[in-house]
């Protein structure tokens, strides 16, 4: 089966394929021009960046033993947190106080945090990480949102936001801990484009696997997130710069009930409706 069934055939979307960025629009595949990089696209402003991405090109051939890589080169990974009513659920339940997320559940601000850069990352395939000094781990599947650096929304793509509970649990001071370390996150497929492809009530499905059965599946839609997208963007965007845009993940409508923890070796697929499956194993650091 072609690594490129994990992208929809209908549609246009962008796949890093080993260095170079590849259009993938309704199934057929075609090179950017050389050299053209994510720091590259989005540093233009969307219209131009549509001109090129659309420009007449010939097919190209899958390059033998290519392989798809996280759509990301120097932009940081931020997220936005309590944005799904079941996260807010999830939170209260393991805090010592459930006061700060009730709080920011309605609050006018959102809750927006560092999540990654692009070194923490990985792509499709690649194995991510629980860390070595957590005892409740899980995948967070959520949408995500990549933006140019007029804060301009080019597409999207999907995020795992993997999370220790034990940590931030014990203290919502912890949340850098229990949020960003190596292989904290991953990304892929591919990218939708913007203006072929609507965040508006779009399917968000996850299975985790463990030795050949499935010991968890959901499921929820974009339709159940409280915040919008612009009024993400524009916190994000606000009184700070980001040269070659950023990667928002947009929050998690499914949290697994609380005796589940991953282990070593469990596999989690993510599912987005109209941007592909993106597939991880996971690992645990060696403490
Ligand atoms: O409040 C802590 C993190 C929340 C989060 O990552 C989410 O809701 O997705
Ligand atoms: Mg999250």
């Amino acid at each position: 089966m072609s690594i490129l069934s994990v992208v929809p055939s209908a549609g246009q979307h962008l796949i890093r394929l080993d260095d170079a960025i590849y259009l993938k629009r309704d199934g057929v595949l075609s090179r950017l021009p050389d050299g053209a990089t994510f720091d590259d696209l989005l540093k233009l402003p969307l219209d131009e960046l549509r001109r090129l991405v659309e420009q007449d090109r010939p097919p190209a051939a899958l390059p033998a033993g290519a392989v798809i890589e996280a759509p990301i080169q120097s932009q940081e990974v931020w997220a936005a947190g309590v944005t799904y009513q079941r996260s807010l659920e999830a939170r209260t339940d393991e805090a010592v106080s459930a006061d700060p997320y009730d709080r920011v559940y309605t609050a006018r601000r959102p809750e927006i945090f560092f999540k990654a850069t692009a070194g923490r990352t990985r792509g499709p395939g690649q194995a991510v990480f629980i860390r070595s000094d957590s005892t409740w781990d899980v995948p967070e599947p959520e949408l995500a949102v990549v933006c140019n650096s007029r804060l301009e929304v080019v597409g999207y793509t999907i995020g795992n936001d993997i999370s220790s509970r034990s940590i931030e649990g014990e203290n919502p001071l912890y949340l850098p801990q229990a949020k960003v370390f190596d292989g904290c996150c991953s990304l892929g497929p591919a990218v939708a484009l913007a203006w072929d492809f609507s965040p508006l009530d779009r399917k968000i499905e996850l299975e985790i696997h463990r030795d050949a059965a499935v010991v968890y599946e959901s499921a929820t839609t974009t339709s159940a997130m409280r915040r919008s997208i612009p009024e993400l963007v524009e916190y994000l965007g606000r009184d700070q710069r980001f040269e070659s845009g950023f990667i928002l993940l947009t929050g998690t409508g499914i949290v697994p009930p609380a005796d589940f923890s991953l282990r070593e070796l469990d596999e989690v697929t993510i599912r987005i409706d109209g941007i592909g499956v993106l597939k991880n194993p996971i690992r645990r650091h060696a403490s």
